[in-house]
């Protein structure tokens, strides 16, 4: 789309969510903002937008001036932000019509009809990001912000708004540029070849911190993207031991039938829930036992297919009864994977032996899901075993986008050539090139360096009127 459409064009949309509500707005950005303003707005005080000031808001109404009659549409107040000083940097007009679905409609079509294009998804966004005016990383933090749901993927989406993203990886770019000056000098005065040879250790040094600050923010992506995605928390084990009765006192309400037959769970309830301000994905699965039939075969092996691509297992075994086979054979199952045994029931007699479990689970925890026993304990255990190692700094900067992640990975790989190359002695031409290299996979965080498609991929994903 960047390919054919112009900046030229004054674009519009409406820039609310379409449905009944108090007011809707439709944006109108670009060369022509303000003439098209002009044209559909009769203000109270009869003055033309293009003579407000900036920053400033009108009473009026939006009218139909066309084929000679005068029709209203709707009672509006127009905003006004003049370039370079809005969303865009161009001339921007905002209608705050009443929200109504055809109100808003008949006010877009009028726009539309006096000189604007439709907008395309993200288009306003995408001009602030042609313009200057934010980065790429900034725009994709504006989706971020408009997807988050939870108050830390908020928080993390407003911190890259703010440009500390941005921040970070120019001042690694700072300093690659700067090791790339020295080497690029040393290229052009070959003959000052023993200050270079003095200097080679300190370069050497620099390109070792560049790299753990590399190395420290790359560290944060697996923790970003779990506070975007949420962490995914499977509940598992044989039946009746009380998965779904646990799944219910987490989320505080009767989600999920409870009954005291095997087998009452047959498929997959998923939920979303705030842990500590962790979010995390938790889903109930049906239990696992010989199946009756294909209803029942079918559930169990979606269960063993969430099991598989869960964060975190809680496993949850029936107190009051000894470690069954199947039991054993589930643990088995879980691997590698970060698991809690969770011994529920515990307000019955107990029979289970703990120190079976010890070598296969990190942390056991004992509840009662009937009783509401326990849970506290339980949610501590599973917000420690997340941040486990890796406490959040709320000062610190957070890779939560894949492709972020992924080109500062490469740029790490071109530093680590470079560094290689400057211990072999190599040729400086050589060195400078890997230097070169990790600078441009900066360049395509922050859009310095942006294809055409990778704009597209990105803005495609927003809605349209932001
Ligand atoms: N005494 C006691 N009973 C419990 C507790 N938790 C669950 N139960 C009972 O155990 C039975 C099974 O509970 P569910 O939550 O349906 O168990 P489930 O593991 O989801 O079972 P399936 O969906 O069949 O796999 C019900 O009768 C619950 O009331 C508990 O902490 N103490
Ligand atoms: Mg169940």
């Amino acid at each position: 789309m960047s390919r054919i459409n112009s900046l030229d064009d004054t674009i519009a949309a409406i820039a609310t969510a379409q449905g009944i509500a108090g007011i809707g707005i439709v944006r109108i950005s670009g060369k022509g903002a303000l003439k098209i303003a002009d044209k559909i707005f009769l203000s109270k005080d009869k003055n033309k937008p293009s003579k407000f000031k900036t920053y400033t808001m009108h009473y009026g109404w939006v009218v139909n001036k066309s084929a000679g009659k005068k029709e209203i549409i709707d009672e509006v107040i127009l905003a006004l932000m003049k370039a370079p000083r809005s969303y865009t940097k161009e001339n921007t007009v905002e209608v705050n019509c009443h929200g109504g679905i055809i109100a808003l409609r008949k006010v877009l079509d009028l726009v539309l009809a006096s000189g604007a294009r439709l907008a395309e998804p993200g288009e306003f966004t995408k001009r602030a990001f042609l313009s200057g005016r934010i980065d790429l990383t900034q725009a994709e933090a504006v989706l971020d912000v408009i997807q988050a749901k939870t108050e830390n993927s908020l928080r993390l989406g407003a911190e890259q708004l703010k440009g500390r993203l941005s921040g970070k990886i120019n001042e690694i770019r700072e300093k690659l540029l700067s090791i790339l000056s020295f080497l690029e000098a040393v290229i052009d005065f070959p003959e000052e070849g023993d200050v270079e040879r003095r200097a080679n250790k300190k370069e050497l040094l620099k390109v070792v911190s560049i790299r753990r600050l590399m190395k420290e923010l790359l560290d944060s992506a697996s923790m970003g993207r779990l506070m975007r995605e949420g962490v995914s928390v499977v509940i598992c084990g044989r039946a009746n031991v009380g998965k779904s009765s646990l799944l219910n006192t987490l989320l505080n309400e009767e989600r999920v039938i409870v009954t005291s037959i095997p087998g009452t769970t047959r498929d997959i309830i998923e939920e979303t829930l705030d842990i500590k301000g962790i979010p995390i994905k938790i889903a109930d699965t049906a239990g696992i036992i010989e199946p009756r039939d294909l209803v029942e075969r079918a559930a169990i092996s979606r269960a063993h297919k969430y099991f598989d691509r869960a964060d975190l297992i809680l496993f949850v075994l029936d107190a009051s009864q000894e470690l069954s086979l199947q039991d054993k054979s589930l643990i088995k199952k879980i691997n590698a994977k970060p698991a809690i045994a969770v011994l529920n029931k515990i307000d019955l007699p107990k029979k289970i032996n703990k120190d079976k479990l010890k070598k296969d689970f990190k942390k056991i925890v004992e509840i009662s899901a009937l009783k509401h026993n326990g849970i506290r304990r339980l949610e501590n255990a599973i917000a420690d075993i997340i941040l486990s190692g890796q406490v959040i700094d709320s000062q610190g900067v957070m890779i939560s986008n894949i492709r972020h992640k992924n080109s500062l990975k490469l740029s790490l790989g071109f530093l680590e050539e470079g560094l290689i190359l400057l211990k072999d002695k190599a040729s400086e031409e050589l060195i400078a090139q890997s230097f070169k290299d990790a600078i441009n996979c900066l360049d395509e965080i922050t859009g310095k360096r942006a294809n055409d498609d990778l704009l597209d991929k990105i803005f495609s994903e927003f809605c349209i009127g932001k």
